[in-house]
């Protein structure tokens, strides 16, 4: 159906490969049990934190399927199916306090739905906050009240908390337009409200948890939207997604390059991101086989390998050096 799919791509590189048939069987089959995998990933905050901006700058949105909940609880959760990566697009808290107690149930009923391997159906929950908002009340009234009692004893593994509109976080003040990213003084407001939202958390439920800032941008009519630490964003959603299911992001991440070509560049967000797939298929491909380093001839300089150095914006001509980068990094691990 996709122009890219990574577990088509995988089973082609196996195919066309000449290793022996017991060690093909064996790859196909581990192939065949990351292809079963689904992610759910929860994204919720008040209305107007860009929710939809964020869902729209990273995940490639035009194949996505829609739909709605059924029961009145979570009929304001939006669902968005791309393969094998589900969206839950959830209301915060603060639209009144009818609005609020509903949003609240259907939040809670989400996070109590259990799918048909007995595990949380909700691998991950990103909160985002408006940067810009004086008041995150009712934000902390959702994360400490609403998601945290209901993510269970693992709580700090399923939930991101991300600051966006980092842009307009002091009314546009100290952001530098040209080169789209923070000034220092907007640098240390972003970083106190990091501080604050971890303080705040871990005074109310214990939990700590590592807040990140971004900006999803937003489109102008002259301008296209144009995200800082997007890929950053990326990186810890896939860091924080059980290694077997990582590979549906793969297939499903914009292809668009401006969406990642900005962030602080603490890390190279877009390598690491590569790597933990590479990982995964490593992980995999090992299990239940004496499967040697050709594996990252097989798939690193294969299809497989193409289609990882096209996320998170790789540049159009360093594809290859990326290839190569993934096919050492397989080979190393023998
Ligand atoms: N400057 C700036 N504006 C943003 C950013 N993210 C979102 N916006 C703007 O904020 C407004 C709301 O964004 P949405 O993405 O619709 O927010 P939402 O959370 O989906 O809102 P609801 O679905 O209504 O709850 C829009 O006008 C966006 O263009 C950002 O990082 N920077
Ligand atoms: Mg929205």
């Amino acid at each position: 159906m996709h122009e890219s799919n990574i577990f088509k791509d995988m089973e082609n590189d196996v195919n066309s490969s000449n290793i022996d048939e017991n060690t093909k069987k064996k790859l196909f089959a581990n192939i065949l049990n990351l292809k079963k995998q689904k992610i759910n990933l929860m994204i919720t905050g008040a209305t107007g934190c860009g929710k939809s901006s964020t869902i729209n700058a990273m995940f490639n949105m035009d194949v996505a399927k829609v739909g709605i909940g059924v029961d009145p609880e979570t009929m304001e959760i939006k669902k968005f199916e791309l393969d094998n990566l589900i969206l839950w697009d959830s209301p915060g808290l603060g639209d009144g306090k009818e609005k609020d107690i509903q949003h609240s149930k259907g939040i809670i009923s989400k996070l109590n739905e259990i799918d048909e391997n007995g595990n949380p159906l909700i691998d991950l929950v990103l909160i985002i906050l408006d940067g810009g908002s004086r008041d995150l009340g009712t934000s902390y009234e959702l994360i400490n009240s609403v998601i945290i009692p209901n993510l269970g004893e693992k709580a700090k593994d399923r939930i991101l908390i991300a600051i966006n509109q980092a842009d307009v976080a002091m009314k546009g003040r100290h952001w530098d337009y040209e080169n789209n990213k923070p000034l220092p003084k907007l640098v240390k407001f972003l970083e106190e409200k990091v501080q604050s939202v971890k303080n705040r958390v871990k005074e109310a439920t214990g939990v700590d948890i590592e807040p990140i800032y971004y900006s999803a941008g937003f489109k102008d009519d002259d301008e296209s939207q144009r995200p800082y630490n997007l890929s950053k964003l990326l990186y810890f959603i896939v860091k924080n997604t059980p290694m077997k299911k990582r590979l549906a992001y793969v297939n499903n991440t914009s292809k668009d390059q401006e969406m990642w070509s900005d962030s602080d560049e603490i890390k190279d967000y877009t390598a690491e991101i590569q790597k933990s797939f590479v990982e995964t298929i490593v992980e995999t491909s090992k299990a239940g086989g004496e499967i040697g380093k050709e594996i990252g001839d097989i798939l690193g300089m294969g299809k497989t390998g193409e289609a990882i150095g096209r996320v998170a914006g790789a540049a159009v001509g360093t594809v290859k050096s990326v290839i190569s980068s993934v096919g050492s990094f397989f080979s190393s691990f023998w």
